[in-house]
């Protein structure tokens, strides 16, 4: 039993040095959180050797009692938090999740209709290099040209049109608020079903930072370690009637043995996220976006939409000259981290793409306010119009560690 710097100091080196890169960054991927001690705690422990295929109380092994008490909590805690009537909490990814979710509802070639993925959809919605887009028919919809947001009129005649087994709502980098009663609206028309993958929103909709897609919603699925700041893992929520379906879908559909120790570290999550503190914390994260999307427009970017009402934004690049590589390589230099991102209606590929994507979980965990918001929009300013000019990123990257030292991270941790 070697601690892990003596048994493989290249792979203690590696997580060492990606310590210090989260705590002296400033970390703006809007998918991305630090999760606490206790989560991390009980993903490193050794529920990860337990085989425990099945669910608890009708398991395919012995020797379940301790992860089934895991997985109780993990269930039962998600259902309170999001006032689900039945939740699965074995999906290893969103992916995953959507996928068994799929197969629970869908048969090959039904259709589907998801938001299309350059306007801000996922690329389990339908895409046509994921296994979605090969199974399944699937009808996109866009955001509309002139305002950049979601078109439910448009949905509505899409749906007539074709007539989708499910509609798919939910997105990974779009900026406002999505109407779930609407869709949920435009399905009943139809006979369509509804699920809602609220990977990026989970946070946000746990506390009524965002609308909630639960009353509206067949199916909600979501991962659980963006807003939701837990583990890496995702989850299923459905309604009672869809239960069996879903259950069998996720196991033995699509996955094997669960992670028991991702589950107790979900279960974890799930708790803190059931706190005043993760409440407050939610709310801090849209202010702060807020804050930072009205200080980048005061400085001239254009924002997909004009803003935001999430944890995010999406900035253009395209009237600044520079493409979204170029803009994220070089902040990634200054200390800023995110992620270039097509914009609607982007003339450029999905690797070079017109847009930047920002977002505000990670810095408002770090205890990040507004006033912060305004000195990260004024330093990612300073790099993006003085792009060549490399002293002007140094000059930020030291600001950007200077800020990081005003808010630690992760104190007591040494790997
Ligand atoms: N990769 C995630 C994101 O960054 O939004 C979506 O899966």
């Amino acid at each position: 039993m070697k601690p892990l710097s003596v048994e493989d100091p290249e792979i203690a080196a590696a997580i060492h040095a990606e310590l210090e890169r989260q705590r002296n960054t400033i970390i703006l991927i809007a998918s991305e959180n630090y999760a606490s001690r206790a989560v991390m705690e009980a993903q490193g422990c050794v529920m990860t050797n337990k085989y425990a295929e099945g669910y608890p109380g009708k398991r395919y092994y012995r020797g379940t009692g301790c992860v089934d008490i895991a997985e109780n909590l993990a269930r039962e805690r998600c259902k309170k938090l999001f006032g689900a009537e039945h939740v699965n909490v074995q999906p290893h990814s969103g992916t995953q999740a959507n996928m068994a979710a799929y197969f629970a509802v869908l048969k090959h070639g039904d259709t589907i209709m998801g938001m299309n993925l350059a306007h801000g959809g996922h690329l389990s919605h339908g895409s046509p290099v994921n296994f979605s887009g090969r199974m399944y028919k699937i009808v996109p919809y866009s955001v509309r040209k002139d305002t950049e947001t979601l078109d439910y009129s448009e949905m509505a005649d899409i749906a007539r049109k074709n007539k989708p087994q499910l509609i798919v709502v939910g997105a990974s980098s779009y900026p406002r608020t999505i109407d779930f009663k609407v869709v949920r609206e435009i399905a009943d028309e139809v006979g369509a079903k509804v699920m809602a993958d609220i990977a990026h929103i989970a946070g946000l909709c746990a506390v009524g930072a965002h609308p909630s897609p639960v009353p509206y919603s067949d199916i909600v699925t979501t991962t659980t370690h963006k807003t939701l700041r837990g583990p890496r893992g995702a989850l299923i929520m459905c309604k009672e009637e869809l239960a069996p379906a879903i259950d069998r879908s996720v196991f033995p559909g699509t996955q094997g043995g669960p992670f028991m120790h991702a589950i107790a570290a979900k279960a974890v999550a799930f708790k803190e996220a059931l706190t005043p503190e993760f409440k407050e914390y939610q709310f801090q994260v849209v202010r702060n976006a807020a804050a930072l999307a009205k200080r980048l427009l005061e400085n001239n970017f254009d924002l997909v939409s004009g803003g935001t009402d999430n944890h995010l934004m999406m900035v253009k690049m395209i009237n600044e000259g520079i493409t979204g590589k170029v803009a994220d390589e070089t902040l990634e230099r200054a200390g800023i981290t995110l992620n270039k991102n097509m914009i609607p209606f982007d003339p450029a590929t999905p690797f070079v793409t017109s847009g930047i994507r920002i977002g505000t979980p990670c810095v408002t965990t770090r205890g990040m306010k507004e006033k912060q918001m305004v000195e990260i929009a004024d330093m990612i300013t300073t790099v993006l119009r003085d792009i060549k000019n490399e002293e002007t990123v140094s000059a930020v990257r030291s600001q950007a560690r200077a800020l990081c030292d005003q808010f630690p991270l992760y104190t007591d941790l040494t790997c």
